[in-house]
């Protein structure tokens, strides 16, 4: 039986992956005076807020000093915490407050692999800290999604192996992470963002327990 499950929260637990996208919407107007093309939302997707915002100064082809970039991403993140400001349990995604609870009572162990540094608040306002065994610090990670760290990091928090977990995800960046460190990976999300999943649901309502404990006993037993 797996022992692990390993958490994205933006987009797998929360409904909160288009607030950032938005946030980072309005920060551009503001500043800048430019509008973001739809496609630039999937390279911000799971990848860390400074990340981020040089993958959306590279669109915008503009330079800033570091004190510039790092009060840009300080104004992204309070406009970002506004649009937080009425988060509640309601705000968890369609039936994952059920699985999450059924994962608890098959004494699965879980842990929180946000690149968000607002993961802790989002649980305690949906009412989810309870459940967490283990909630990774991102600034304590040295590189973000794509690469291994975080995920590699949420296992060691639990006691665990990477083999013995599996990972939930709806980025690409996620899915890699996952991939890179060995962990079976879920996806949630349609075939182009997430396709590259060893098992993919197209959206949190469609999760269930069986489907993924079989995946992974079949990747288990093949390797
Ligand atoms: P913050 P996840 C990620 O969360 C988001 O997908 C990504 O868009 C965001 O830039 C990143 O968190 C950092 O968030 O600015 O709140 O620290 O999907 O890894 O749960
Ligand atoms: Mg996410």
């Amino acid at each position: 039986m797996m022992k692990g499950a390993l958490f994205d929260l933006d987009g797998v637990i929360a409904d909160t992956a288009s607030l950032h996208f938005k946030s980072w919407r309005k920060l551009a107007e503001k500043n800048f005076g430019r509008s973001l093309p739809d496609d630039l939302e999937q390279r911000t997707k799971g990848v860390s807020r400074s990340d981020s915002l040089a993958a959306i100064l590279e669109y915008l082809e503009i330079k800033v000093s570091e004190t510039e970039f790092n009060r840009l991403a300080e104004e992204k993140n309070l406009i970002y915490r506004d649009f937080l400001k009425d988060l509640s349990p309601d705000d968890i995604l369609p039936g994952m407050r059920d699985f999450i609870e059924e994962l608890k009572n098959r004494g699965i162990m879980m842990a929180l692999a946000s690149a968000s540094q607002n993961g802790p608040f989002i649980l305690e306002r949906t009412g989810l800290s309870d459940c967490f065994n283990a909630v990774v610090d991102p600034s304590k990670i040295k590189a973000g999604k794509p690469a291994p760290d975080i995920y590699l990091a949420a296992a060691a928090a639990l006691g665990l192996s990477p083999r013995e977990c599996v990972g939930f995800e709806d980025a690409v960046s996620g899915i890699q992470s996952l991939k890179a460190a060995g962990i079976v990976s879920v996806g949630i999300g349609n075939e182009n963002e997430v396709g590259q999943a060893d098992l993919r649901f197209a959206s949190t309502g469609d999760i269930n327990y069986d489907d993924v404990e079989e995946v992974w006993s079949e990747i288990m037993n093949n390797a």
